[in-house]
Formats: structure tokens, C-alpha cells, sequence
């Protein structure tokens, strides 16, 4: 049954970049809403709830029309503030540093650092309304970035997430207020590159 994930920081930990106020509100009021109305769902088919949510989010038609939308959107929900959760890391932690594999593979892709942190920043910026900007593994292998709106996850689109940011106001308003830009530009400080780099491990992507 899906449950509350216990985060791996505390609620501080992310200061000045995300406020305790607004993770503490994030995670025991947004993350668990979802959570809640998944389990809501589920109980109308028992059977689902054993099955791996990623599963039933790449191929929402084994979903009964019922609750399909209901797992659509807090399915997708739970299970990408779980992902964002894991890729975020206190400020100046050993996780926050970027190895050279990692480095070499976004110059192959992108050109530049620089240059993928706008391409990202821009992403995040045209995404209208609620969603989430991603780096993704796509097709032969290759980084790419790409958005999605609501709770929508890119494994419906056969993309392998490997760092989600959360573009719903709720992530950042307190702080940033409408300028999700200056946020976009500090989250780079907390993003966790030792956990990005596990989930395009040798022999999976290029690293
Ligand atoms: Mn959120």
C-alpha cells in the first residue's frame, strides 16, 4: 500500500534554497494529499495495490476507466515527489558535487553545463500553469529535458527520469513568489548529482 516515504533530510536541511516552512508543507500536506487519494483509489480494486505504481503510470490502460485519472494524477503525484525528494540534497554536501562522468556526458549532450542549466531553466519557464520540468534518458541513450504537466510522469512517453524539479507554485511560492525563475536558477545548488549519476549507472546511459 502506498505510504508516506520518509524524507532522507530534515525539513531545514535544504535552507536558503527551499525554506523549512515550505518542505515541511510539501511534504506532511501536498505529498500525503496524494497519497491519500491514491489509496482512496485503489480501494475501489484492491488488487492494484500490490503492483508497482511506475508499472501502472507507464501504462495507465491497465487501469480500470474508474480510477484511472484519480491514479493519473495522485498515482503520479506520489510517485514523483518521491523521485524529487531522493534527487535533493543539502547545500555544499558531498552528493551535490558533480563527478567528471557525469560532467563529460552533459557536455556530449548539450555542449555545456551552462548550456544545459538554461535549455532546463527554459523548459521549466514555458511550462504553463503546474507541472514538472525532468532530465530524462531517451532515446540511444541521450540526456534530454523535457516537461510535463499536472502529475504527469515522462515513463507514459518510454523516458527514463533521472532528476525531476516541481513547477507546482506550492514548491516555491513562500520563498520565491512568482518568480520561479530565481528558483530555477538556486535549485542547482541542492540537486543531488550522486543519485542522478546512480540512475544512469555505466552501461545504461554513456556514463
Ligand atoms: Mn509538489
Amino acid at each position: 500500500m502506498p505510504t508516506l516515504p520518509i524524507l532522507p533530510y530534515d525539513y531545514n536541511a535544504l535552507e536558503p534554497v527551499l525554506d523549512e516552512a515550505t518542505m515541511k508543507l510539501h511534504h506532511t500536506k501536498h505529498h500525503q494529499a496524494y497519497v491519500d487519494k491514491l489509496n482512496a483509489a485503489l480501494d475501489k480494486h484492491p488488487e492494484l495495490k500490490d503492483k508497482d505504481l511506475a508499472d501502472l503510470l507507464t501504462d495507465l490502460n491497465q487501469v480500470p476507466e474508474d480510477i484511472r485519472q484519480a491514479v493519473r494524477n495522485n498515482g503520479g503525484g506520489h510517485l514523483n515527489h518521491s523521485f524529487f525528494w531522493e534527487g535533493l540534497a543539502p547545500v555544499g554536501s558531498e552528493a551535490t558535487v558533480m563527478l567528471e562522468n557525469l560532467v563529460n556526458k552533459i557536455d556530449q549532450d548539450f555542449g555545456s553545463l551552462e548550456v544545459f542549466k538554461e535549455a532546463f531553466k527554459t523548459e521549466g519557464l514555458n511550462r504553463f500553469g503546474s507541472g514538472w520540468v525532468w532530465l530524462v534518458i531517451g532515446e540511444n541513450n541521450k540526456f534530454q529535458i523535457v516537461s510535463t504537466a499536472n502529475q504527469d510522469t515522462p515513463l507514459g512517453l518510454g523516458l527514463r527520469p533521472i532528476l525531476a524539479v516541481d513547477l507546482w507554485e506550492h514548491a516555491y511560492y513562500l520563498k520565491y513568489q512568482n518568480r520561479r525563475a530565481e528558483y530555477l536558477d538556486n535549485i542547482w545548488q541542492i540537486v543531488n548529482w550522486k543519485k542522478v549519476a546512480e540512475l544512469a549507472p555505466p552501461g545504461r546511459g554513456e556514463l
